[in-house]
């Protein structure tokens, strides 16, 4: 029922985004109402993803590594981690590690994405040692590691200092932080899926101090689990005071649940209508965030490829050795070509740019892909191509 209502409070936030004026709270729950159409919701954020980046789709050439998968606390949307003593836990060695930058480095990765579970038997100095170790036989290589759930343990285990843990890991080689860890900030929601972990007075503390000392982060939100319209659009609007605040996120990542595996299986994942929406509905309400990225190993690469018309700029890349979706019940593949890439972006109608880890843009040697050079920043082709 489209009433006449309805579609007058349409107008009055078309207008608003036509005008480049910030949502509301109440704004974005209502881009919520199913009765609201997708396609128009779609259409806007569009509106607004081609304004601020033009017709280009970014991706990077990356991978993953998850050092253990045993962790302290038991999310309850978590089918990665691992108890110390379960068949399936496992922490790497050096050999291990070494072994996985050299694997990229012969694959032409720009980036590794380091994340992994809070393992109690291994000190500060492990999680530091094997950034250390990376980046002194890879410095090519960008380290984008660490969600603040995991520099809240560190805080807690060396009972140094956000600001004093920062430093110390950046001067160990580390170049940015990832997004994740932020799952849903109002405690309504957080209370029930993750009570003891970096709250979210933390979360964002970590983020601003890391703004605070120069290094770029990601954000992110898991979307389609208990949570209702009210809890993403608050989280967003969180995230949107921060960036206010220090302007350091450079891309957001809206995360679909997968319920495979964890204690929260009987919940049905969400459809690629809730993702087309929470897509559509992040670029609007982030109005200060350059970057909305589909991660295709969780959308799927159908949504992500649609995604490029629903607000994203950015499916992130290649991606090899990825494990926390795929233990939840992830159905796509470990990862692409660059040439799959590249074509999925082309098909969607948009110009395939690589990017480094900062958005820069990467140039590669045409006789030797795995050689590469970085550019000036991406924000340049987007005004020049637009
Ligand atoms: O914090 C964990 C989520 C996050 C499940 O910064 C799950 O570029 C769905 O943050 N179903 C980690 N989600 C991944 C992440 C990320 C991914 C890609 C790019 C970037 C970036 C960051 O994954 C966790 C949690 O929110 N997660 N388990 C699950 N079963």
């Amino acid at each position: 029922m489209i009433t006449k209502e309805r579609e007058a409070r349409f107008r009055e936030i078309r207008d608003k985004v036509e005008a480049e004026q910030r949502l509301s709270l109440d704004d974005g729950i209502f881009l919520y109402d199913p009765e609201v159409s997708l396609g128009a919701v779609g259409e806007l954020a569009n509106l607004v993803r081609e304004r601020k980046n033009g017709n280009v789709g970014y991706f990077n050439i990356n991978t993953h590594l998850n050092p253990t998968n045993v962790c302290v606390y038991r999310c309850r949307f978590c089918a990665f981690r691992s108890d110390l003593r379960d068949p399936k836990g496992y922490a790497m060695n050096d050999e291990q590690i070494l072994q996985r930058g050299q694997e990229a480095t012969e694959n032409g990765c720009t980036e590794m994405h380091i994340v992994g579970g809070l393992h109690h038997q291994k000190p500060y100095e492990w999680y530091r040692h094997l950034i250390e170790l990376l980046h002194t036989h890879y410095p090519q290589i960008h380290l984008k590691g660490w969600t603040a759930v995991e520099i809240n343990w560190f805080e807690f285990q060396t009972k140094k200092s956000v600001r004093w843990v920062l430093e110390d890991l950046r001067e160990a080689g580390l170049g940015s932080m990832p997004g994740g860890g932020a799952e849903i900030f109002h405690p309504e929601v957080r209370d029930q899926l993750c009570e003891h972990k970096a709250n979210t007075h933390a979360w964002l503390d970590i983020h601003r101090t890391a703004h605070q000392i120069g290094l770029r982060t990601n954000c992110t939100m898991l979307y389609g689990h208990v949570e209702k319209a009210y809890h993403r659009i608050d989280h967003l609007i969180r995230l949107r005071d921060l960036q206010d605040e220090t302007g350091g996120f450079q891309v957001f990542i809206p995360l679909a649940f997968h319920p495979e595996n964890t204690k929260l299986s009987e919940i049905k994942k969400p459809s690629g209508i809730m993702d087309l929406r929470t897509m559509a509905i992040s670029r609007l309400m982030l109005d200060n965030v350059q970057h909305i990225k589909a991660y295709w190993i969780m959308l799927g690469v159908e949504t992500a490829q649609t995604a490029l018309a629903y607000g994203a700029d950015d499916i992130d890349g290649t991606v090899r050795h990825e494990l926390i979706y795929h233990d939840a019940g992830a159905t796509t593949p470990q990862c692409l070509s660059v040439d799959d890439i590249r074509n999925l972006i082309s098909e969607a109608g948009r110009e395939p740019v690589e990017r480094d880890t900062i958005y820069r843009q990467v140039h590669r040697d045409p006789n030797d892909y795995t050689k590469w050079t970085t550019g000036e920043s991406v924000e340049q082709i987007a005004i020049t191509t637009s």
